[in-house]
């Protein structure tokens, strides 16, 4: 039986990056096994958050899963925070990483250089989101590319603590999608798009109007050639389009790229900000009637029931294996 397991931070309106990277992936694994999605807002504070804002944006992001096709029926959605085996797992294996390979990942590197001052937490996250997926006995982790290190120090924790302390994690895998697992930013195509990226132009967010949507993608930087060909080298800001619209539509694209021959990047834009707008349109309009619903607050106290009997079976199998308390 599969165990699957993926989480987001609750840090603002999610993008078209994360909708394709993860959101979309989920719900085809709720049938293939148990699985389980968290709404990581402890992660979220190893930046410094606003407390009210936090508060909306992990019910924005409770609905923006329902809205994407989590079936409550099906999977298990929940807030971390409200499973204090986090906390608990997290620091256990942050005594099994170490300084040196916390210090190598590149998300660190990318949030913490030029910074005069950062949380210490920034660091020791990876051990955290290690133990998150760990509690579940998890078999497979869909995530975006740039979450792969973090997989491969959650494998290489996790093997530790099984050689050190005998066998009591079970190993993940990650499951990348085949399109969309890396989408760009539309005015750097060669940096990700992200959440936080204060140029608002760079990003399709998920609440975006069809006007906006439009508009975004008009303005979206390409080359001078004219021609809709796929080379991410050379022409990175047409290959991003071109991903996009065959992550949403699920046309190959090569076969985009023979839809659009002969045709101007006006007609390729406008074709895939079509094809955005049809996808997003729906998902919108049951986000809109979600997020307000008390539906909403049964389905998280539900969720984080059941997440803890898994969780805190788990924590005492690992404070069992590292000797931790009276062990009876
Ligand atoms: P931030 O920019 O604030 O660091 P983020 O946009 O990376 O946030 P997360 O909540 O950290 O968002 O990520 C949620 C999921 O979305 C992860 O599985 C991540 O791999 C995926 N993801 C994020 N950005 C992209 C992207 N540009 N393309 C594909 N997947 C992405
Ligand atoms: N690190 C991830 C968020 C995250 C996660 C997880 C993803 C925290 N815990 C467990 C998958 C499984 C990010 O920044 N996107």
């Amino acid at each position: 039986m599969k165990t699957i397991f993926s989480g987001v931070q609750p840090t603002g309106v999610i993008t078209l990056g994360n909708y394709l990277g993860a959101f979309k992936q989920f719900p085809k694994f709720q049938d293939e096994g148990n699985a389980i999605y968290c709404i990581v807002d402890q992660h979220a504070i190893t930046v410094q958050q606003d407390p009210k804002e936090l508060q909306e944006n992990i019910r924005k992001l409770a609905a923006t899963y329902l809205a994407t096709g989590i079936d409550p029926n099906k999977s298990t959605l929940f807030i971390q925070s409200e499973v204090p085996a986090h906390a608990q797992a997290g620091w256990m294996m942050q005594c099994v990483a170490s300084m040196g390979e916390l210090e190598r990942m590149t998300q660190f590197k990318d949030k913490s250089t030029g910074k005069e001052s950062v949380n210490a937490a920034l660091l020791t996250y990876p051990p955290l989101m290690a133990a998150d997926i760990l509690l579940y006995n998890t078999t497979i982790v869909p995530v975006g590319e740039d979450q792969k290190q973090h997989l491969e120090l959650t494998r290489d924790l996790a093997e530790r603590f099984n050689k050190r302390y005998g066998k009591t994690l079970v190993v993940p895998e990650i499951y990348l999608p085949k399109e969309g697992a890396r989408i760009k930013s539309l005015q750097e195509p060669t940096k990700k798009m992200s959440k936080s990226d204060p140029n608002t132009k760079a990003t399709i967010k998920l609440l975006d109007t069809p006007k906006q949507i439009e508009k975004k993608i008009k303005s979206a930087v390409t080359d001078s050639e004219g021609i809709v060909t796929f080379d991410a080298e050379n022409k990175p800001g047409v290959a991003n389009l071109l991903t996009i619209e065959s992550a949403i539509s699920g046309v190959a694209i090569d076969d985009l790229v023979a839809k659009y021959a002969g045709l101007g990047y006006g007609a390729f834009k406008a074709g895939v900000a079509e094809a955005v707008i049809a996808d997003l349109t729906p998902v919108q309009e049951r986000f809109n009637e979600l997020i307000d619903s008390p539906e909403l607050d049964r389905i998280l106290d539900e969720g984080a029931e059941k997440a803890n009997a898994i969780a805190s079976a788990t924590v005492k199998r690992m404070e069992r294996a590292m000797g931790l308390g009276r062990q009876r």
